[in-house]
């Protein structure tokens, strides 16, 4: 009798310690779920909820940008804004991308860093029914589809408007079309479509002048350490060199640097013609001072008319593919105290 005890005792044993061990067990599995998975924002407030993907924070336009984005899509404004800057890699920008979804956010917006490679994630955000706006960059065409809408700058138009600039420039300067005129591009970041665009309108022109010789082009990232750098290496290469096209002022910063450094003069009063391209403050202050021979304006406040697409598509209206904003063309002759004074980024 007393062994039957015994055995019976290490049957109770046994099951407790197996229903404790599946206890903690389920109570882990649990515990787990709630770290990895995201809440889901849209549920817990009645505000319209939108993730921002920016691309990173290369230049003193970018963070015009983001902060047009973010001085928009506030708490007065009915907004909750996630948002993630992806640091100029593409594998960020999805993993944001996949995080909104997983939050259920209302609307997506992103600069994507280049064109190619977000069929496979618009896809995902189309099937979760979250659409999604483009802002800045697109995404190549055969996906644009998967895009409710765009807001951005025609950068093609942008590049012809440089190449127009120079025909201007040369004819004032009584240069012939014999005469050989060597042209250096710093490109921006490689498969972005803001540096393609730049590069394929400003090419439309040049193509149109056997003169204009475009020595070589290469990209320097937007930014001004890399513009530095490569602008070292072109007037090391090219003994001369009459005009750089430098697709952002940041780059401009740094190819300026590199001429001066070099011994070399630039802009209104100097050996080398400086086109540049954003119009941000302190390269206006270089236009107006004969620095910069011109910069084409990329106006980076799209926040406003992002807005306007969310409520747009809020109220069920039809919104257009393209929204393209407001942009000018800066020289010597048009920079007053008035525009650099209004200039704000
Ligand atoms: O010109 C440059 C930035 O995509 C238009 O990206 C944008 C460009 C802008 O970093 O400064």
């Amino acid at each position: 009798m007393r062994t039957n005890w015994k055995h019976n005792e290490l049957i109770v044993i046994f099951i407790l310690t197996v229903t404790i061990f599946l206890a903690v067990f389920v109570w882990g599995l649990g515990l787990f779920t709630d770290i990895e998975e995201e809440p889901y924002v849209s549920e817990e407030t009645d505000r319209i909820v939108v993730g921002v993907s920016q691309l990173g924070s290369e230049s003193g336009w970018r963070t015009a940008n983001t902060e047009s984005v973010q001085s928009v899509f506030t708490t007065e404004n009915g907004y909750f804004l996630l948002f993630s800057n992806a640091r100029q890699k593409q594998e960020n920008q999805i993993k944001a991308i996949r995080s909104f979804i997983s939050q259920r956010v209302d609307y997506i917006v992103f600069a994507p860093v280049v064109e190619n490679g977000w069929r496979t994630v618009l896809q995902e955000a189309k099937e979760a029914g979250i659409p999604v706006i483009m802002m800045d960059r697109k995404v190549e065409a055969a996906d644009q589809d998967l895009c409710v809408s765009w807001v951005g700058t025609d950068s093609r138009q942008e590049g012809v408007k440089a190449g127009r600039w120079l025909e201007g420039h040369l004819r004032k300067e009584g240069v012939t079309e014999e005469e050989d005129v060597n042209i250096v591009v710093l490109t921006g970041t490689e498969g972005a479509s803001s540096a393609i665009g730049r590069s394929m309108g400003f090419a439309e022109v040049a193509h149109k002048h056997a003169n204009w010789k475009i020595l070589e082009e290469k990209c320097a990232d937007f930014t001004s350490a890399k513009g530095k750098e490569v602008m070292a290496g072109f007037l090391r290469k090219y003994p001369d060199i009459d005009v750089v096209v430098s697709q952002n002022d940041d780059m401009t910063f740094g190819a300026i640097e590199a001429i001066r450094e070099a011994g070399r003069t630039v802009g209104v009063y100097g050996e080398i013609s400086i086109i540049s391209f954003d119009a941000v403050h302190d390269a206006l202050e270089m236009v107006a001072d004969g620095t910069i021979n011109v910069d084409i304006e990329c106006n980076p406040n799209q926040g406003e008319y992002l807005s306007q697409v969310i409520s747009m598509l809020e109220k069920g209206q039809e919104v257009e593919k393209d929204y393209y904003v407001e942009e000018d063309i800066f020289t010597i002759d048009n920079v007053t105290e008035e525009v650099l004074q209004e200039r704000n980024y």
